[in-house]
């Protein structure tokens, strides 16, 4: 069976190009596996039928021949414990990856989002400022952790990986804070990352159809 894949239909274009099934398609492109994408409107979304497949009706889901998933983290490292491309076939290898995939959406993600959610708020008041400061210095902690862990390697783990792959598309999600310049090599591994094939395909073909399914 080839798998399937649950993205929206159409995204607004804040979202555009961010939404989490990027990393299942970028995983499914890396591992040269084909899938199709089940695309659904905000109907769907809320449907009883699509909360069994995705409790917090939410996309991704997965499915394939043996399951049916939710979690985009969870996802890829399905994908990956099948695909020399995206983990090492021995075992302490792929606990390596494990290890990193949840530290990209564990001890990096939540930092950059409440980093982020600060850098659009209003700069009125003195306590969003005091905040903003403060969820950046937190954010710049966890990134020079990063920086410091990579030193000179090219990937999290010598060679690109799931890890990589999560790593990344975590950092996408910062590039409008100016804070990754501060980090190249970080930057430097996002930016390598992007540039891959499998990540190039992934983004357009999420793009497709929010081009084509435009509501204007
Ligand atoms: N932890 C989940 C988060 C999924 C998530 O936040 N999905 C967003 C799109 S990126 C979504 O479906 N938002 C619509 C909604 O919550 O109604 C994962 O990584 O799969």
């Amino acid at each position: 069976m080839t798998c399937e894949v649950a993205a929206f239909r159409w995204a607004p274009p804040f979202a555009q190009g961010f939404v989490r099934d990027l990393r299942v398609r970028w995983a499914l492109e890396e591992a040269g596996r084909p899938y199709e994408a089940t695309l659904i409107d905000r109907h769907i979304q809320k449907s009883e039928d699509y909360r069994a497949w995705q409790p917090f009706n939410q996309v991704p889901a997965y499915r394939d021949d043996g399951v049916e998933m939710f979690e985009s983290a969870a996802i890829v490292l399905h994908i990956a414990a099948q695909s020399e491309a995206l983990a090492p076939a021995d075992p302490v290898g792929r606990a390596r990856v494990t290890s990193w995939v949840v530290a990209a959406i564990n001890s990096v993600e939540p930092y950059a989002h409440n980093a982020s959610q600060f850098h659009d708020a209003p700069d009125g008041d003195a306590w969003i400022r005091d905040r903003r400061e403060r969820a950046n210095a937190l954010l710049d902690h966890r990134l020079r952790a990063v920086a410091a862990w990579l030193g000179d390697k090219e990937y999290l783990e010598g060679r690109f990986t799931a890890a990589d792959l999560m790593m990344t598309t975590v950092l996408r999600e910062i590039v409008e804070l100016e804070v990754l310049p501060r980090f190249p090599t970080v930057d430097a591994l996002r930016q390598r990352c992007e540039a891959r094939p499998a990540f190039v395909r992934a983004l357009e073909a999420q793009m497709q159809p929010f081009r084509e399914n435009s509501p204007a």
